[in-house]
């Protein structure tokens, strides 16, 4: 079935992110998928598109969701994963504080426990604080927390950054969150 940019963008987050065996796809340790075979596999099972229609996607994508190989052959989701990969970013030190968006449901849980990866590899934080609102409004009622990432990094924590702008960090103890006024 030939499909538009929009899905062809979610069909590629679910493969390369989180289902790459569903299509019998092996990724690299870290997270390649070999272009000619992606395609391949799809049209195998039911989903065709071309390279152009796969360049298009990954130049349009609003979060700059996947990385091409500087060789063009392969592709990769820049972040997001469930599947255990191992980007190969080096660690790097963050600004003072980054942001966290997630849902008021969520705050006690977070406020007594931390921020954890959940179904991801990582903990994924932003440097700007309006991209972490519309990354907490997926969830629900949006609240964004500060975190103390400088802090963290000189503690030892380690922080990787995306290709795509996105901070990485394996964990974030209560200890250095700031929750938002109001629930203080
Ligand atoms: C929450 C999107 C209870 C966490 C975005 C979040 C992002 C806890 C949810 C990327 C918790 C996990 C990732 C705890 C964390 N107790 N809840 N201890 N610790 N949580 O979707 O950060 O469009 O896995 O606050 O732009 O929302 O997919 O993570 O609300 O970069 O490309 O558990 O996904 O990008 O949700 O979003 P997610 P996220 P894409």
């Amino acid at each position: 079935m030939p499909i538009n940019t929009i899905q062809l963008s979610k069909y590629l987050s679910f493969v390369l992110r989180h289902k790459p065996d569903s299509i019998g796809l092996i990724l690299s340790a870290d997270g390649w998928a070999d272009i000619d075979e992606l395609i391949a596999k799809s049209w195998e099972t039911g989903t065709s598109f071309d390279r152009d229609e796969l360049r298009q996607v990954v130049e349009t994508s609003d979060k700059k969701r996947f990385s091409i190989s500087a060789d063009g052959l392969k592709i990769r989701a820049a972040q997001g994963h469930s599947v255990p990969v191992e980007l190969g970013l080096a660690p790097k030190e963050p600004p003072e504080t980054l942001f966290h968006g997630t849902a008021t449901r969520f705050l006690d849980s977070i406020l007594s426990e931390g921020l954890k990866p959940q179904s991801r590899q990582q903990v994924h934080l932003s440097a700007e604080e309006t991209t972490a609102t519309k990354v907490g409004q997926r969830h629900g009622k949006p609240v964004v927390l500060v975190i103390a990432a400088r802090r963290m990094y000189e503690a030892g924590f380690r922080f990787y950054l995306a290709d795509n702008g996105v901070w990485l960090t394996d964990n974030v103890p209560p200890g250095f969150l700031t929750p938002p006024p109001s629930t203080l």
